[in-house]
């Protein structure tokens, strides 16, 4: 259910990639009020949910971002952009591993990248500029996540990773750029600044 405005594709239902690939060849989609405001309200809805090791690629997220992407069984996304990061951008919904790699994302309110389940999860020369977490295991959860940051670029955030999970890892590789981030990783209560 997608109608076009100026360019810019108005979603009001979820769209379902179950495996393959997605190639939006740099089109811009944003979510209709029946997904959500894109505030902080935990009960919108996703504007791609993902399955199966789909690949999402070639994409802007509008100014509605709602609740971004949903992933369950994996997937890997190339140059997706979120234009205005609406409650989040991509959560892990259920085990799988996901790779990200370029695209990035501007005006988080809080997180980036949410993840509720197992994942390897790595995100490689990606960019963020404005959010509380980039990379987030759900509160007070014990999730087995090994996240991977290979590069990129990140500005204006308190958290590059925040974790209540003692199963959980991160590796940092190669040369990430940090500006204005108060921290690289919280764990419980514990910050380690940069
Ligand atoms: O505990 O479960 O922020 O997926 C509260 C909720 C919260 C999730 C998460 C998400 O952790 O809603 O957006
Ligand atoms: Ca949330
Ligand atoms: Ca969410
Ligand atoms: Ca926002």
């Amino acid at each position: 259910d997608v109608s076009e405005q100026s360019n810019v594709i108005v979603v009001d239902t979820p769209i379902v990639i179950d495996g393959g690939v997605f190639d939006g060849k740099g089109a811009t989609y944003t979510a209709s009020s029946k997904l959500g405001d894109g505030g902080q309200s935990e009960t919108q809805s996703p504007i791609f949910i993902l399955k199966n090791g789909a690949t999402l690629k070639n994409v802007n997220l509008g100014e509605n971002g709602a609740d971004g992407v949903h992933v369950y069984g994996g997937a890997t996304l190339e140059n997706v952009n979120w234009l205005n990061v609406g409650e989040d951008a991509l959560t892990v919904k259920s085990e799988g591993d996901v790779t990200i790699l370029g695209g990035s994302a501007k005006g988080a309110s809080d997180k980036v990248f949410q993840i509720n389940a197992d994942t390897n999860f790595v995100l490689k020369d990606f960019k963020a500029d404005g959010f509380t977490t980039l990379v987030r295991t759900n509160g007070g959860k014990q999730i087995d996540a090994d996240v991977t940051i290979d590069g990129g670029s990140f500005s204006n955030g308190t958290n590059v990773f925040r974790t209540d999970s003692s199963l959980a890892s991160v590796t940092f590789l190669s040369d990430i750029s940090l500006n204005n981030v108060k921290n690289w990783v919280r764990e419980g209560d514990r910050q380690s600044g940069v």
